[in-house]
Parts: structure tokens; C-alpha cells; sequence
């Protein structure tokens, strides 16, 4: 995949398995980058972001659209993705905002792909009509070990922070196997565009690493950046 063309934004995607820290770690980045490049930043998530996506949703982690198959799943996926790019992401992009997304087109390959069994030539050309030119600057994957992501997302459950288990939380622990080694897989192919962090760290540590990977990838974003050290106030 080449570089996308994201108008004079810049667009950040966070992959990984459940339970990595993705929305731990936007709503830190989101904080820093507020703070650092001057310029607005939206923080959004996929499957949603936009009143149409979220509906999809719903049918989505209920498990509703499961009895369908995972081509069904990643037709909806797709709708949602549409929606959510037309009317939130390329409109910030366009405005020259940074857009922080937990979970994109990454997702569908190695969730509806690699782990659903779908063909990947046919997620490929479904990927391309959907999103078209709007690919990440750079996607961040956080990895860890996939019991270590489910006990986190249990304990969370636990604490009442969260719901039970959704459709793809349920899924056995071979499954989300499959699914590190795909996230694992996409960034090894495209390593101008992702990179892998490790998400079985403390979050500040993981919070430290994500900067200095963004401070290096995209230095467009920190105008004063000789104030800054190793992503840090100097
Ligand atoms: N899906 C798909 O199949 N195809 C697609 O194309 C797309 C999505 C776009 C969306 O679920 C589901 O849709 C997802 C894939 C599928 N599968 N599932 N399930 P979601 O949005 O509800 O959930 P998620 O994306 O998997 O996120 P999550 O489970 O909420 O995890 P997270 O955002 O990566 O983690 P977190 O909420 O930041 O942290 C989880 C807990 O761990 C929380 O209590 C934190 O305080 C704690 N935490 C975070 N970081 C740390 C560290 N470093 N140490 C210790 N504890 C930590």
C-alpha cells in the first residue's frame, strides 16, 4: 500500500488486540499532540465515529450480523467505515486536523481476514473501493500477549467499567492467536506505515514509546521541535 493521501491532516490508526490500551493510549497521545502541534485533534473509533456507523455498531458486537458469516460481517464493517470517513474523517483532514482512530481497515484484514477466513484478495479490493485514497500516515500496533489483553478486558468487566463480553471478545483464545500474528504480519509488510509497540508495559511506558515513534515518524507535527527531547518537554 502507498502512502495515502490525507490532505493536509495527518492521520494516526491504533491496531491491536482487545485489552491492549488502544483507547488508553489515543486519549493520552490525543493529550500530548493537543498540547505539542498547535492544531486540533479528533479522536474517534471504528466500528462508529459517526451517527450511521454506530447504529452498524451495535449489530455488530451484539453478535446480531454473526449467524451471516464473516462476509456479511465485513460488508457492515465496510458500510460503517464509508459513513464514518465521509461525514467525520475526511472532513477533519481536509480542515488540516490530526485524527486519532482506534481500529481501521487493519482490523478488518486480521479480524474478518486472517482469523475470519475470508480471502485476502477479496478484503484487498473491498479495502480500496471503501477507503480509496485515505490511508493512515502511520499506524501504530499495540501488541501483546492475547491472555494478558482478555485479562485486562475481563478485570475491566469485573470492575463494572464495561459490559460483558462482546462477539469478538467471545471468541477463543486460538482466534485471538490468529490475530496477533496477523497485526504482527501487516506491520512486517508495510513497515513505512506501522509500527509495533509493546503493549505489555506499563501504560506510561507504552505512553512514551507511542511518542517517540510519532515524534520520529511524523516531525511535521511538533513545529517546536528543539524544545523537545526523545518526544519529551526538554
Ligand atoms: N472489528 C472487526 O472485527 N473488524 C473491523 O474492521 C473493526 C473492528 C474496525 C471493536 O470492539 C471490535 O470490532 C473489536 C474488533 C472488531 N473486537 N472486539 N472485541 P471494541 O471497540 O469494543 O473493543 P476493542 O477495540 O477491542 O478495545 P478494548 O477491548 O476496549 O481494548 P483497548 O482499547 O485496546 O484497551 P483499553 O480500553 O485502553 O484498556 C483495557 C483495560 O486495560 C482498561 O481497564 C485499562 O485501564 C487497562 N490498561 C490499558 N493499558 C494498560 C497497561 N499498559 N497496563 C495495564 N493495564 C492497562
Amino acid at each position: 500500500m502507498t502512502a495515502g493521501d490525507t490532505g493536509g491532516g495527518s492521520f494516526i490508526t491504533f491496531e491491536g488486540g482487545e485489552g491492549a490500551g488502544k483507547s488508553t493510549q489515543i486519549r493520552r497521545l490525543a493529550a500530548h499532540l493537543r498540547a505539542q502541534s498547535g492544531r486540533p485533534v479528533l479522536t474517534t473509533r471504528e466500528p462508529g465515529g459517526s451517527a450511521k456507523a454506530e447504529a452498524i455498531r451495535e449489530a455488530l458486537l451484539s453478535g446480531t450480523a454473526k449467524r451471516y458469516g464473516p462476509f456479511a460481517e465485513a460488508l457492515l464493517f465496510s458500510a460503517a467505515r464509508i459513513d464514518h470517513l465521509d461525514t467525520l474523517i475526511r472532513p477533519a483532514l481536509a480542515r488540516g486536523e490530526i485524527v486519532l482512530c482506534d481500529r481501521f481497515t487493519d482490523s478488518t484484514r486480521a479480524y474478518q481476514g486472517a482469523a475470519g477466513g475470508l480471502d485476502p484478495a477479496v478484503l484487498a479490493s473491498l479495502e480500496q473501493v471503501v477507503v480509496g485514497q485515505t490511508r493512515p500516515d502511520l499506524t501504530l500496533i499495540l501488541d501483546c500477549d492475547p491472555e494478558l489483553g482478555l485479562a485486562r478486558a475481563r478485570a475491566r468487566q469485573a470492575a463494572g467499567a464495561d459490559e460483558g463480553p462482546d462477539r469478538f471478545e467471545a471468541e477463543a483464545l486460538a482466534f485471538h492467536a490468529r490475530l496477533r500474528a496477523a497485526f504482527l504480519a501487516i506491520a512486517a509488510d508495510e513497515p513505512a506505515r506501522c509500527a509495533v509497540v509493546n503493549a505489555a508495559l506499563p501504560a506510561d511506558a507504552v505512553e512514551a514509546a507511542i511518542r517517540a515513534v510519532v515524534a520520529d515518524r511524523l516531525p511535521r507535527l511538533f513545529p517546536n521541535a528543539s524544545e523537545t527531547v526523545g518526544g519529551h518537554a526538554a
